[in-house]
C-alpha cells in the first residue's frame, strides 16, 4: 500500500498524550484532514491497533499548531480530540493538557523564536476563541523538558509549564453560567452547569448513591449510573447552548464530594463516557469556578479556605487552580486564572497514512 508520511510530534502535554501537527504539514480541507488523522490515530477501534492512538481518550488527542491568526498572539493552537471507537474527529472541545506542550512545539519547529531564560508563548486557543500565556523554560534560547515541577497523575519531576488564561469564561457556552442558573434540577437531580473554558455539570456523588471516592474503573463498571449520567447530559446539553450533545464530547459530567485530603472539593470526571484518571485542565478551572460560585451544586459541598487558590481533588491527587475572582451579588467575574503542567517531547519523526486518503502536502 502506498503511504503519504506527515511530519508528527509525539508529546505528552500534562496528564494527556497525543500527535503534534504543524496546520501547513495537514490537508486544508477539513474532511480529508478528518480521514487523515483517524487513520493517523487508529480510530475506530477500541484498541487503536492500527494507528498511534493509545485506546483511551486522553491518549487520543491532536495538537494543530500554526502561524497566529489573532493580533495579541504568537501561536494559533487548535485541539482535535480523535474519538476512539467512532469514525470521529471532536473540534468541539479545547484541552489545556495538551496546550501545555504548544509552547515547546512552536519554539522547537521553528514558529516562534525563543529567549535565553523563560519564553512567553502567547497562544490563540482556536476552539475557544480565547487566550493562554505559557511561560516556557529556554535557557540559551533552547527548550528545557527537564525540571522540578511535579503535576499528580505523571510520574517523576519535569520543567513547569506555568499557564495563565485570560477570558476563558462562557467560551463554548456563551456565558459563565450558561442555563442563567446557579443550581437547575434535571431528572430529579441538583446540578450546576458551568463553563469556565469547559463545559460541565456538576453533581453530588451522594445523589447517585455513590461516594464519589470510587475509582475510574468502579465508576466505568456501573452501567446503571453511566446509564443515568449520560441521560441527564442529553438533557441539559441543549440548555446550556450545545445543541443536542449525543454525538459531542462535551458537557463532561463531574460527580462531587467533600474534600478528604485537605483539599476544597472531590472530584470524579466523566469525559464523558471514561472516567478521567485525573481531571482536565479546564476542567477544574470550571469546577474550581463553581466552588466559588454562590448557590451552586459545588459551593454546598466545597470547603473554600481560599478563592484564590483551590485543590482540586482528583483520583490521582490534587489540581490546583490560581483563581482571580470578584463576586458580587451572586455574580461570579473571573478576571484570570492560573495553573501549572508540564510537557515532554516523546518523538519526532513522520506518521504514515495511506496515499489513498491524501498524497501529501
Ligand atoms: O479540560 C480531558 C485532558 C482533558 C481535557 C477531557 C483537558 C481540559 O485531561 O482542559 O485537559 O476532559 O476531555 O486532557
Amino acid at each position: 500500500m502506498a503511504q503519504t508520511a506527515i511530519p508528527c510530534t509525539v508529546m505528552r502535554g500534562g496528564t494527556s498524550k497525543g500527535l503534534y501537527f504543524l496546520s501547513r504539514d495537514l490537508p486544508a480541507d477539513i474532511a480529508t484532514r478528518d480521514a487523515v488523522l483517524l487513520a493517523a490515530m487508529g480510530s475506530p477501534d477500541a484498541r487503536q491497533i492500527d494507528g498511534m492512538g493509545g485506546a483511551h481518550p486522553l491518549t487520543s488527542k491532536i495538537a494543530v499548531v500554526g502561524p497566529s491568526t489573532h493580533p495579541d498572539a504568537d501561536v494559533d493552537y487548535l485541539f482535535l480530540q480523535a474519538v476512539v471507537d467512532e469514525a470521529r474527529i471532536d473540534a468541539g472541545q479545547n484541552c489545556g493538557n495538551l496546550l501545555a506542550g504548544v509552547g515547546p512545539f512552536a519554539i522547537e519547529a521553528g514558529l516562534f523564536a525563543a529567549e535565553d531564560g523563560v519564553t512567553h508563548v502567547r497562544i490563540n486557543m482556536l476552539n475557544t476563541k480565547s487566550l493562554a500565556v505559557a511561560a516556557i523554560q529556554t535557557p540559551g534560547g533552547k527548550v528545557r523538558y527537564d525540571g522540578d515541577a511535579r503535576i499528580d497523575g505523571v510520574p517523576g519531576t519535569a520543567a513547569p509549564v506555568p499557564i495563565d488564561f485570560l477570558d476563558v469564561a462562557g467560551s463554548t457556552c456563551g456565558a459563565l453560567l450558561p442555563t442563567g442558573n446557579a443550581r437547575d434540577v434535571v431528572q430529579g437531580i441538583e446540578l450546576t452547569a458551568i463553563d469556565n473554558g469547559m463545559p460541565v455539570v456538576v453533581m453530588r456523588a451522594g445523589d447517585f448513591d455513590k461516594t464519589g471516592y470510587e475509582t475510574p474503573e468502579e465508576l466505568e463498571a456501573d452501567t446503571d449510573l453511566k446509564a443515568r449520567i449520560e441521560a441527564i447530559r442529553l438533557e441539559i446539553g441543549p440548555r446550556m447552548n450545545l445543541g443536542d450533545v449525543a454525538k459531542k464530547t462535551v458537557p463532561k459530567m463531574c460527580l462531587v464530594a467533600p474534600a478528604q485530603h485537605g483539599g476544597a472539593i472531590c472530584t470524579r470526571n466523566f469525559i464523558p463516557h471514561r472516567v478521567h484518571e485525573a481531571i482536565g485542565v479546564f476542567g477544574a478551572v470550571s469546577v474550581a469556578t463553581a466552588c466559588v460560585t454562590p448557590g451552586s451544586v459545588a459551593a454546598g459541598v466545597a470547603t473554600v479556605t481560599d478563592p484564590q487558590s483551590l485543590e482540586v481533588e482528583h483520583p490521582t491527587g490534587f489540581f490546583t487552580v490560581a483563581m482571580d475572582v470578584t463576586i458580587e451579588g451572586g455574580a461570579v467575574t473571573v478576571r484570570r486564572s492560573a495553573l501549572l503542567r508540564t510537557c515532554r517531547r516523546l518523538m519526532r519523526g513522520e506518521v504514515y497514512v495511506p496515499a489513498s486518503l491524501w498524497g501529501g502536502a
